[in-house]
């Protein structure tokens, strides 16, 4: 086992990796900018180093300071939580070439994944059911506009580099593929260096479900079920929920089945989430993340593993400790992204914290960097806090995170509590007929039943 971490991250997620060292009693080295030199990851971490000025390309995305970091402090691994250079196969490479262990898949497994368009051809022949469209980058107009004839509109460019909704366009009709062909053309070049698309049937309400997966380096793959993440805004995930309200027992099994063959098949190693759009009964693969993500503790609260440390372990090399026969999902969890923003427009809201105090009770976890005095700077991203909340049923659970977020009071920065609170009363949450459109369409009777709190 690893004798010391480092972690090249910062907020709830660095907290979260040191405690599950603390855990395995690793050792852990913090690094951190300027901006974030009393933030909570480095009060706690056993060590810390200062890698740079608050703009994260000077920081967090700086994978010399980084590696200077790591061997300073004589860390043996990197864990790079999500976002940042997480899911950069060069610094993972990078990372490995510098003797240390990478705390995640390998590098080949990373890259594979990152281009969309590989993704989707290893999926299919991996046996994994893919929306319809193009295999391949569509290079001129003319091949973009058989392709959509033949799957009928509408139909969406998706860009090859992109993921995560970025650099898409939706193409109604016909005379609109052209122009959109381009624009998606022009604007995956200057996004992400690589002007390759490729295109799909449009689904029009989807969910957006995703199975959890983590796997060992002597070929044991886990699956640890679903999550349904469909309630997103702008491609930003808000609420998370597990199990999906939308499936049965027999259609999770049979998705599950799939994804574990798939996952053997591919040799890969580590955590992983393999993302599906659901719509009329069927599962269409999209992407995978190859990291641990923001919303794995409600995998956790309802299979009652420890995803960090697992994923330590497994990249130290022991093999899981759990088998799937040993897998049961157990109840059901909620997890609300407390943002710093405004809940009526979704504005960032930097600031200082002046009062904060968190919920408790039956079923409660709050996992935040937060404190009286933690200042939220605009340098980053707003994830403040995250809400999880653990009920035996659905309906115990909903009822439990009214409560929880009735007793949340974070001031001096706007968050996004009001907001989870009209949500988690609407008829159709409470229904759990939703799709990824929901909040979309709903933004009014829902910004409406924020005024009242
Ligand atoms: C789609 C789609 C409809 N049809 N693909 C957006 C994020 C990226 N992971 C894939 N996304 C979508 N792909 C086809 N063929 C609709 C979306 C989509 C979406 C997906 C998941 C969660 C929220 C979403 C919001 C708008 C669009």
């Amino acid at each position: 086992m690893f004798k010391k971490i480092l972690i090249a991250n910062r907020g709830e997620v660095a907290l979260r990796i040191l405690r599950a060292c603390r855990d395995l009693g690793i050792q852990t080295v913090a690094v951190h900018s300027t901006a974030d030199a009393e933030a909570m990851h480095v009060r706690l971490a056993d060590e810390s180093v200062c890698i740079g000025p608050a703009p994260a390309a000077k920081s967090y995305l700086n994978a010399q300071e980084i590696l200077s970091a790591a061997t300073i402090t004589g860390a043996d691994a990197v864990h790079p939580g999500f976002g940042f250079l997480s899911e950069n196969a060069n610094f993972a490479q990078m990372v490995e070439e510098h003797g240390f262990r990478f705390i995640g898949p390998s590098p080949q497994h990373i890259a594979m994944m990152g281009d969309k368009i590989t993704a989707k051809k290893t999926a299919v022949s991996l046996g994994l059911p893919i929306v319809p469209g193009s295999e391949e980058g569509v290079r001129d107009v003319e091949t973009a506009h058989s392709i959509a004839q033949s799957i009928g509109y509408p139909v969406l460019i998706k860009a090859s580099g992109g993921g995560g909704g970025r650099g898409m366009q939706v193409v109604p009709d016909m005379s609109l593929l052209e122009e959109n062909y381009h624009a998606a053309r022009t604007e995956a070049q200057m996004a992400f260096g690589n002007p390759e698309v490729y295109i799909e049937k449009y689904l029009d309400f989807p969910r957006h479900i995703e199975v959890q997966i983590i796997a060992d380096s002597s070929g044991n793959v886990i699956t640890l079920g679903e999550r349904d993440c469909s309630l997103q805004r702008r491609h930003q995930k808000i609420w998370e929920e597990a199990p999906s309200p939308a499936i049965d027992e027999t259609t999770r099994a049979a998705l599950c089945d799939q994804v574990r063959t798939a996952i053997q098949k591919l040799g890969y190693q580590g955590l992983g989430t393999l993302e599906f759009l659901y719509q009329d009964d069927q599962f269409y693969f999209i992407e995978m993340n190859t990291r641990l993500q923001v919303e794995h503790p409600i995998t956790e609260m309802v299979t009652g593993i420890d995803l960090v440390c697992a994923q330590i372990r497994v990249a130290a090399g022991e093999a899981l400790s759990f088998t799937q026969d040993s897998i049961r999902l157990r109840g059901h969890a909620i997890e609300c992204r407390i943002n710093a923003e405004s809940p009526l427009d979704f504005l960032p809201s930097p600031g200082t914290i002046t009062i904060y105090h968190a919920p408790g009770g039956p079923g409660i976890r709050v996992d935040s960097a937060l404190y009286p005095g933690a200042i939220i700077s605009p340098h980053y991203d707003s994830l403040a806090a995250k809400l999880i909340v653990y009920g035996h049923t659905r309906a115990e659970c909903l009822a439990r995170l009214d409560r929880a977020l009735s007793e949340y009071v974070i001031d001096g920065i706007q968050t996004l509590i009001p907001f989870h609170r009209a949500l988690v009363r609407h008829p159709k949450i409470i229904a759990g007929t939703y799709h990824v459109k929901f909040l979309e369409q709903h933004a009014d009777d829902l910004r409406h039943k924020e005024m009242g709190f």
